[in-house]
């Protein structure tokens, strides 16, 4: 099977070295050369933060190169997954250009992105691709060039979304390829029916936290250390509570549970947002708290606390 590999962020990094652990043949695209250097010349290492011996991926094991080498990728023919571990602001028209240029016929495309709009984009691109829509709670964290800390085993959903998940024989014998090859190198994998819903509850607990954590310069944990943290958290859920009603996207009750469990099972954790403001970098605000604001204004309705958060972590830059 060939795995691709778009952005040698955290994520990419991981992905790329579960594939070629799982006997895949892998290509690595970085959006700096000299990254793609350091990884041809020694590889990747994967270290876990618990008592699990590192997984080393030896130089020359996975063909890394800069994005701008994306055309030269060599087709075989055989199932391709194009793994995007991007962020949306990363996922931009160049970008959705190369692949609607380079993409084999019958690659498979795994977004493993935050927030919402960008499985319909790539809809919009490559309507004749299936789509997946992958959601993590693998929590690595890039070290350096070519090595990620494991913070914790997590495990990834993915599927189709909307009328796209019809059952077939051959999605299916792929996507349990896909399953077995990473299962190989300890990455859980399982496909679902219901990633909508995966994705929505994703973008409920990235919605509060992640602002929040941005604007306060707190770790996750920190949100639960005061009443007006939790009433802040609680006004916002509530808000998401209705702007998912109103568009018919379930949510339950149960919801505020795991986000205070997220918060304290990622307790130590610096959010994504937080990491971007503080190295003065373009946030996904647009595409958590700007998703529910959209949401709402599909339906002639306000998200006004969503919309607040959003100005905020945008007027954070100039
Ligand atoms: O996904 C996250 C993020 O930081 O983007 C959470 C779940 C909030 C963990 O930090």
């Amino acid at each position: 099977m060939n795995i691709e590999v778009i952005g040698g962020g955290s994520l990419g990094l991981l992905f790329a070295a579960g594939a070629a652990a799982g006997g895949a043949s892998v290509a690595l695209y970085t959006r700096k050369e000299e990254q793609a250097l350091r990884i041809a010349r020694e590889g990747i290492e994967v270290r876990s933060a618990e008592d699990r011996p590192p997984l080393r991926i030896p130089a020359g094991a996975i063909a890394a190169l800069s994005i701008e080498r994306h055309a030269e990728r060599t087709k075989t023919g055989e199932d391709t997954w194009v793994v995007l571990a991007l962020k949306q602001k990363d996922l931009n028209e160049e970008l959705i250009d190369r692949l609607k240029a380079d993409l084999g016929a019958k690659d498979r495309l795994f977004c493993l992105q935050n927030g919402v709009g960008h499985i319909e984009r790539l809809r919009r691109a490559l309507p004749n691709h299936d789509i997946y829509a992958a959601i993590t709670t693998e929590g690595a964290r890039r070290s350096d060039a070519n090595s990620v800390l494991r913070a914790g085993q997590g495990a990834t959903l993915f599927g189709l979304p909307g009328t796209a998940s019809v059952f077939s024989p051959q999605k299916e014998a792929a996507e349990k390829k896909l399953i077995d090859l990473f299962a190989a190198a300890g990455l859980t994998l399982s496909a679902s029916n219901e990633i909508e819903t995966v994705m929505y509850r994703k973008l409920m607990i990235n919605a509060v936290i992640n602002p929040l954590t941005a604007i306060w310069k707190i770790e996750n944990g920190a949100l639960l250390a005061s009443r007006h943290r939790i009433e802040t958290m609680r006004g916002i859920f509530e808000e998401i509570g209705h702007v998912y009603a109103l568009a018919g996207i379930s949510f339950e009750a149960g919801w505020w549970e795991d986000l205070i469990g997220v918060c304290r099972a990622t307790s130590r954790n610096r959010s994504s947002m937080l990491e971007d403001v503080t190295h003065g970098r373009s946030t996904e605000a647009r595409w958590i708290c700007g998703g529910i604001v959209d949401l709402a204004r599909g339906f002639k309705a306000e998200a006004p606390l969503n919309r607040m958060l959003l100005e905020l972590i945008e007027g954070m830059k100039e």
